[in-house]
């Protein structure tokens, strides 16, 4: 059975990073991956408008200078297709192919407490053993399909955004009809109103969406910024969301009616995701994010020419930010065009599907094809979807029923020399991911370069320590507005799936005090098994 010191699980971003530090320090990986390519989320996620809604500048490795500077990015927010050469363009530049299992999937893996490591199994490519297991399956790869009544009587064509067909799919001329406006579908349904017969959206809960007012990058403006580096990613580093843009340095409830005004319109015209982060009251203060929220809803009335549709469109259920905001290119203009239909599946609930239509309590829908943009079982999905078996067989899935949580969100007490990268419990997706990617990645090496030269067999999490971190995770998150929504962020859009609040909301910067501090104080919190106890 071949045999590693390290498996990585996943080929997207973390997993690429994990595989070439770990190789620089000489351990011995391999990577397996269920797709036929790098890339991870982008690899999946084809549908038409998907783009990244973090600049491109920021959304992209830091650790190597010369992939910075050989790699130009086209646009302010760069597209699939890009993000994924971009994946392809550093897997070939490291040369990391060579040590990736493509198309093999992961089925089971179990710890084996006399050998102190673990045992995988897979579809396509047999067992494995390693010392170390790398989880870098992602927050959100996991793809949902809600329980729709009667769908299997659809005969149109049914496709889900994160799982879109690699030849692409013939919309032209047809009636297309969506379910979900999260992300996904706010980039996904300008694109296809364009291209469709017709469009017709079901939307259960309206989101808010900033204007991304991306274009091309100007050749100056590309070289500017890749001059700019070293600064652009020390002032991520410190940052609460680890991303250059400027943040909280505007108090909403200390500025007059007229200055806030200004702000908001200043921070819509700049777009993206700084309407939230420029605002340190916007997620703490209930009637600070209400006048932020008012704002958009007032853009959005004006923006859409039909009152009715405009007020369907208006987000009135949570604070704006507790979901993760949309960031739109012309998103809430494709609802004044002839050819788009919203509904209001909330008002008017979805009954039932026949060969060829959705059928509402009061309506019906005669439609060609359905396209799924309703999201992800994320954070926890990758890492429940098979066995995870570590001490004395206990299963990942049911250590966590009462809700996910990860020391450090890396490390699971009672699953030894296994590691989680962005798991529940860190920043991951309230941070800029690839920089919280690179962060776990650095950290987790240092931590397995002190386990090797102070021969340690086995890594694991304290239980208390655990417990306590948690606690902290769940009682920042308390103090802010964020629990206020049913948002991914704890589970709530799946059914069944405990609710606790999984991401770190106290900023990157401060996570990554956090860990160092935790490492200088020799890993504080973590049980480190050394060989010449074992023989004790
Ligand atoms: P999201 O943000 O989870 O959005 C999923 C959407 O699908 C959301 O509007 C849901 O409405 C809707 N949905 C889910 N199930 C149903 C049913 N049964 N009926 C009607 N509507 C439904 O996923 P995305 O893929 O858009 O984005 C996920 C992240 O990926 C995004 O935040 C970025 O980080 C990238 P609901 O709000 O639950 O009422």
């Amino acid at each position: 059975m071949p045999e590693y010191d390290a498996l990585i699980v996943g080929a997207g971003f973390a997993g690429l990073y994990a595989l070439h530090k770990l190789r620089m320090l000489g351990f011995s990986c391999r990577v397996l991956e269920a797709g036929t390519g790098v890339g991870g989320t982008w690899f999946w996620n084809r549908y038409p408008g998907a783009r990244c809604d973090v600049e491109s500048f920021s959304y992209s490795y830091s650790f190597s200078e010369a992939i910075e500077q050989e790699w130009t990015w086209s646009h302010r927010y760069a597209m699939q297709p890009e993000i994924l050469a971009y994946a392809n363009f550093v897997a070939d530049k490291l040369d990391l192919r060579r040590d990736i299992s493509f198309g093999t999937r992961v089925t089971a893996a179990g710890y084996d407490e006399s050998r102190h490591g673990w045992r995988i199994a897979t579809d396509t490519a047999g067992e494995f053993r390693a010392h170390y297991v790398i989880m870098a399956t992602g927050c959100l790869s996991v793809p949902k399909v809600p329980d729709l009544p009667g769908l299997e009587n659809f005969r149109g064509g049914i496709l889900h955004t994160a799982d879109w067909p690699r030849e692409g799919c013939e919309l032209a001329g047809k009636r297309v009809g969506i379910i979900g406006t999260g992300s996904s579908g706010v980039q996904a349904i300008p694109i296809i109103a364009r291209e469709a017969g017709h469009l017709t959206v079901f939307q259960r809960t309206p989101n808010f969406s900033i204007p991304a007012w991306n274009g091309p990058l100007p050749e100056d403006q590309r070289k500017a910024m890749k001059a700019e580096y070293p600064a652009l990613r020390s002032k991520a580093r410190n940052s609460y969301a680890g991303d250059y843009a400027d943040e909280y340095y505007l108090t909403i409830m200390a500025m007059t009616p007229e200055q806030r005004e200004a702000a908001f319109e200043l921070r819509w015209r700049e777009g993206g995701f700084n309407y939230q982060y420029a605002f340190r009251d916007m997620m703490d203060d209930p009637q600070a994010n209400e006048l932020a929220a008012d704002f958009v809803r007032r853009k959005i009335r004006a923006i859409v020419s039909d009152p009715i549709t405009a007020e369907a469109l208006c987000p009135k259920d949570h604070p704006i930010g507790s979901k993760r905001l949309c960031v739109d290119t012309g998103y809430y203009e494709t609802f004044n065009r002839p050819n788009v239909t919203l509904v209001d599946v909330k008002a008017d609930p979805i009954t039932g599907f026949t060969a060829s239509q959705l059928t509402t309590r009061d309506h019906s829908f005669a439609l060609d094809t359905l396209v799924l943009a309703t999201g992800f079982d994320a954070m926890t999905g990758a890492l429940t979807a098979f066995d995870i078996r570590g001490r004395a067989g206990r299963r990942l899935k049911d250590t966590w029923q009462a809700g996910a949580g990860a020391y450090l969100g890396i490390a699971v007490a009672g699953f030894p020399n296994l590691f989680v990268i962005t798991g529940p419990g860190s920043p991951s997706v309230l941070a800029n991911v690839i920089l919280a990617i690179e962060q776990h990645v650095e950290w987790l090496s240092e931590l397995l370069l002190h386990a090797r030269s102070h021969r340690i067999t086995e890594i694991e999490a304290e239980r208390k320590a655990q417990d306590d971190w948690m606690a902290d995770v769940r009682a920042s998150a308390d103090r802010t507005l964020y629990p206020h929504a049913n948002s991914w962020y704890l589970g709530a859009n799946v059914p069944g799936k405990p609710r606790v609040f999984m991401p770190y909301v106290d900023g990157f910067k401060t996570y990554e005090a956090a860990c160092e501090a935790i490492a200088a104080d020799g890993y504080r919190g973590f049980h480190l098994l050394r060989e010449t106890e074992e023989a004790a």
